[in-house]
């Protein structure tokens, strides 16, 4: 029965993977909108069909061997049962292929989500508190940053990781993907997405105050719309446009820009004006100032925060600190 149920569902994974991925998902399963999600999905079927099935022999031997061996009159005994020796053969032997095979099949899906083919397009994601970055190259060498990963259909997508600070952890359920991403490290995953559409990112490793809301998306487009989005992207040139670098660098996930204190204090109405300091001093908000508490937050510590900014120093250009600036000037 066991070898015969294994080629069943491998014929069946089989199957699955000429057909498309399940766009609807299941009642168990977020649809399945990568090419890597079937793979997934059959070996989850595969133990959650074989814990099932065990789940029903174990009870039904429950109640059988419960009622079949009730006391039935004041000093009845059972008969001394030594052992059964085909039985116990059975019930290793059998479980033994079950179990050889689910670690097939997940060794094998596992080794597809971790190799990404060679021509995969490259994108970077950053991982920091609390907020993803995925920054692309146009063919001339250029970078820019998107807060939303977009990504071409019927492509394969590598993703390079990293993290600025702490451990996260990159989630896309509807691709079934999911891997650390760590500081002083890359880790890779990979997706090939056969649909247009809109997917959840999340970071699922507890990061601090605001990991619930380290969210985004992935947006899948046609290739077509993907280079044209490509191209207005890196026709903007170096990008030194200030309320959406304040969003896609994450200063908008402490700051706030109408007077509400988030993580740090909110930047409406501050140039210009006398900040109380940590160590009980008070200096000056001018442009050297901001520019210091960009990209060195714990040279200038201001009183009633912690220190908790990422120091920025390295990760802006010079042209994207000075756009900042000007932002943070028309504030007032
Ligand atoms: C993780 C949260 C966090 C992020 C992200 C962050 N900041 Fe901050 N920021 C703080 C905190 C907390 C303080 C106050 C403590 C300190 O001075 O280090 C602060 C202080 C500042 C100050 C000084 C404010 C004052 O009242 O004098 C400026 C200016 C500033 N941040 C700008 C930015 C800019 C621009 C970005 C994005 C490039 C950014 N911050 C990103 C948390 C953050
Ligand atoms: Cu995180």
């Amino acid at each position: 029965m066991t070898p015969l149920l294994f080629t069943a569902l491998a014929a069946q994974a089989q199957a699955q993977e000429l057909v498309r991925p399940d766009r609807d998902g299941s009642f168990w399963l977020p649809p399945a909108a990568s090419t890597l999600a079937t793979e997934i999905d059959a070996v989850w079927d595969y133990i959650y069909y074989v814990d099932v099935f065990f789940f029903v022999v174990m009870v039904v031997a429950i109640v059988f061997l419960f009622v079949r061996y009730k006391q039935k009159h004041e000093g009845e005994r059972t008969a001394d049962i030594k052992g059964n020796h085909t039985l116990e053969i059975a019930w290793s032997v059998g479980p033994t292929f079950l179990l050889v095979a689910m670690f097939w099949m997940g060794f094998k899906a596992y080794m597809n989500s971790a190799v990404p083919p060679a021509d995969a397009y490259e994108v970077k994601v950053t991982g920091q508190k609390w907020f993803w970055t995925f920054t692309y190259t146009t063919p001339d060498g250029k970078t820019f940053d998107s807060d939303k990963l977009i990504a071409p259909k019927g492509t394969p997508v590598k993703l390079l990781m990293s993290s600025k600070d702490v451990l996260h952890s990159f989630f896309v359920p509807d691709f079934r993907i999911k891997k650390d991403v760590l500081p002083n490290r890359y880790t890779v995953l990979w997706f090939e997405a056969p649909w247009e559409g809109e997917h959840q990112i999340y970071c699922t490793e507890y990061c601090g105050d605001n990991h619930s809301r380290m969210l985004s998306t992935v947006q899948v487009l046609d290739p077509q719309d993907f280079n044209v989005w490509i191209r207005e992207k890196s026709a903007a040139g170096p990008v030194t446009d200030g309320p959406t670098l304040f969003a896609t660098k994450g200063c908008a996930g402490c700051h706030s820009i109408d007077g509400s204190t988030l993580v740090g204090p909110t930047l409406k109405g501050k140039f210009g004006t006398q900040e109380k300091l940590a160590d009980g001093t008070s200096v000056t908000v001018d442009e050297n100032y901001l520019r210091e508490s960009i990209v060195a937050p714990a040279a200038k510590v201001v009183a009633g925060f912690s220190p908790v900014m990422p120091p920025y120093a390295g990760q802006l250009t010079d042209e994207q600190i000075d756009g900042l600036i000007a932002y943070i000037k028309t504030l007032n």
